[in-house]
């Protein structure tokens, strides 16, 4: 039995593995991206990015339905887009093994809402499990699949953040292959006759899943000090646990749906009273004050001046709330902290474009409706140039509807969108189709990149490549646009300003759908065949020190990590990140930029 020390994710990778299934697909957002590129190590496992996550539950329904086991994974916004098939899934159910692994954020340090997934379980009636430790999601992972073939139903696990990027060590099992399924003759198609039968089902398989939580092994009591009762889910148990010790005894819930309602009872009644120690939302508190389970929860954080129903739970937290203790809060010396903004890489095509937008905004009436990536950031310093970011692939709906209604209204505002690639092809893509049939005329920009940075360069269909690495001939996304009747699309390269103005301002003159595609890719991806001909590496700008005038005009209005204000010549300087772009070069009021080595 080999031991290995593994993150919670690569842990999911090994458990699909172990327990035998042969498809796994996901769209990347942290904290769940590295699971599928872990997936990929595996030979008997096929993996694929999907283009956005309701594909990817749907592929593995699709497997399932034929029998065999499949994954689909996400970040906890992803369940959102995948929302509809997973809560369409709950009654006519599965064949095979149905595995979805969702990463939720507490905390959302990179994601757009904070929501609690465990929530989305209840909502659909379909089980959950909740590992803490890596050992916890290989071994949950065998169970959620016997579970997902014994009941014909999807199973979740629910990981938070910290469980999928903590490491701990756990014991390799061989793989053993999952027998097919056999597929079930009634053909499952959700017709109202139908229906009545799979409610019925559904619930009998909600009350059998409910006596199975109760015995499961994943529901445990472990009694020490009966004066204290500990109930708690995901990583909170083991920060109970550190804070504690054996001065109170723990009732850890990690099969979190249905909940061990009768286990929780028992347990209250064992020990003298009962704390709830659970990230954002009362989800278990609320259930068993419902069911008259006298319990401590969130008022004991309030008390103790946390707001318990956001952000993550911690050791001094727990210890502040619960043994009056404070943790010395160490401040940084302010002279030693560096303010590090975020900003757009050294050599990122965004840069022009944004410069470009910014320009525009200042002189035109405009409203920029952005959306999700790399690019969020031309909402901040130094461009401003982005409005409001609501979902993925907002961004083009959110034009067409402004820009529908200030036409109606005689008002002669205009609507920009600004969107990824991949975003584009996750949802985008539909958005600009309703824009194109409706004959809704905003400016779409498509910042092509070639790429999914933001999340760390997956493949989307314009990547030209597959997961494994191997090139593919990647979609174009002026064909693309073009097969929606879209007549007017541009092709323009963003770091080349002076085209970029001229691109834009042509297109908020224009009386129609325009479509701009600013196409560079990110400067750090690694390019493809195709890309390393059209994309020649360039030469990195210098600063003339003599000419440079200290005005500092090219750090304010590009902002680019590769260069630099030295205080004792009072001169900007470019440094080593430079990639080439040559924007500082058009930006220099005195012409001090040049070119230096490639
Ligand atoms: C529903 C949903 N899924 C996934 C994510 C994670 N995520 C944030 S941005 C992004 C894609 C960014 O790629 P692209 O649009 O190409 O822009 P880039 O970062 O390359 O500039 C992803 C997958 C998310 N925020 N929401």
């Amino acid at each position: 039995m080999e031991k290995h020390f593994l993150t919670g994710n690569e842990a999911v990778a090994r458990g699909i593995y172990e327990a035998g299934a042969v498809f796994a697909s996901a769209y990347p957002g942290t904290p769940s991206s590295e699971i599928l590129k872990e997936v990929s190590q595996y030979q008997e496992v096929y993996a694929e990015w999907a283009t956005n996550e309701k594909v990817s539950l749907e592929a593995a329904i699709g497997v399932a339905n034929g029998g065999l086991r499949a994954m689909a994974a996400m970040k906890v916004v992803g369940l959102n887009v995948a929302a509809d098939p997973f809560m369409s899934i709950s009654l006519p159910g599965v064949d095979g093994g149905l595995l979805l692994v969702v990463c939720d954020e507490p905390g959302y340090y990179s994601s757009q809402d904070e929501q609690d997934n465990r929530i989305f379980a209840a909502f659909s009636n379909m089980p959950m499990f909740e590992p803490s430790t890596s050992q916890e999601v290989i071994d949950m992972i065998r169970d959620a699949y016997a579970l997902s073939e014994e009941f014909k139903t999807l199973v979740t696990l629910r990981m938070t953040g910290r469980v999928s990027h903590s490491k701990s060590v756990v014991t390799f099992q061989n793989r053993k292959e999952a027998q097919p399924v056999p597929i079930t003759k009634a053909p499952k198609v959700p017709l109202p006759a139908a229906m009545v039968k799979m409610i019925e089902n559904a619930k009998e398989r909600t009350a059998k899943l409910t006596e199975l939580s109760n015995s499961s092994k994943w529901n445990k009591a472990e009694y020490y000090d009966k004066k204290i009762g500990i109930v708690a889910s995901g990583l909170p148990y083991e920060y109970a646990k550190e804070v504690f010790g054996k001065n109170a005894s723990y009732l850890k819930i990690g099969f979190s749906y249905p909940l061990p309602l009768k286990l929780i009872e028992e347990f209250s009644k064992n020990v003298e009273k009962v704390i709830v120690i659970e990230e954002l939302s009362p989800y278990i508190e609320d259930s068993m004050k419902k069911s008259g389970i006298d319990c401590i929860g969130k008022e004991a954080f309030e008390k103790a001046g946390f707001d318990p129903y956001t952000g993550e739970y911690s050791v001094p937290m727990l210890k502040k709330t619960f043994l009056g203790e404070e943790v010395p809060f160490i401040p940084a010396k302010k002279e030693q902290l560096i303010p590090r903004p975020p900003a757009l890489c050294a050599g990122c095509p965004h840069r022009g474009t944004f410069y470009a937008l910014k320009k525009i905004k200042n002189e035109y009436d405009v409203l920029i409706h952005g959306d999700i990536g790399c690019y969020g950031l031309g909402a901040i310093g130094p461009f401003h140039a982005v409005d409001n970011v609501v979902c993925m692939g907002a961004s083009i709906s959110m034009a067409h509807g402004s820009q529908t209604a200030f036409d109606r209204a005689g008002m002669s505002k205009r609507s920009i969108a600004v969107i990824g690639d991949s975003t584009f092809y996750h949802t985008g893509i539909n958005s600009l189709m309703n824009a194109a049939y409706n004959q809704s005329r905003p400016v779409v920009c498509i910042l092509d990149n070639k790429t999914t940075a933001m999340t760390g360069h997956q493949e989307n269909p314009g990547s030209g490549r597959l997961i494994g690495g191997e090139e593919r001939e990647p979609f174009e996304l002026e064909e693309v646009c073009k097969s929606f009747g879209i007549h007017n699309i541009t092709v323009v390269d963003p770091t080349d300003l002076e085209e970029c103005d001229k691109v834009l301002r042509k297109a908020l003159d224009s009386k129609v759908l325009e479509v701009i595609i600013f196409r560079y890719p990110c400067a750090l991806k690694k390019l493809t065949t195709q890309e390393e001909k059209a994309f020649p590496k360039r030469a990195k700008a210098v600063v003339n020190q003599e000419a440079c005038i200290g005005c500092k005009v090219c750090l304010q209005s590009i902002g680019c990590p590769a260069l630099q204000y030295d205080e004792t010549s009072g001169k900007v300087q470019s440094n080593a990140a430079c990639d080439g772009c040559g924007i500082c070069i058009q930006v220099c009021p005195v012409g001090a930029i040049g070119k230096g080595e490639k």
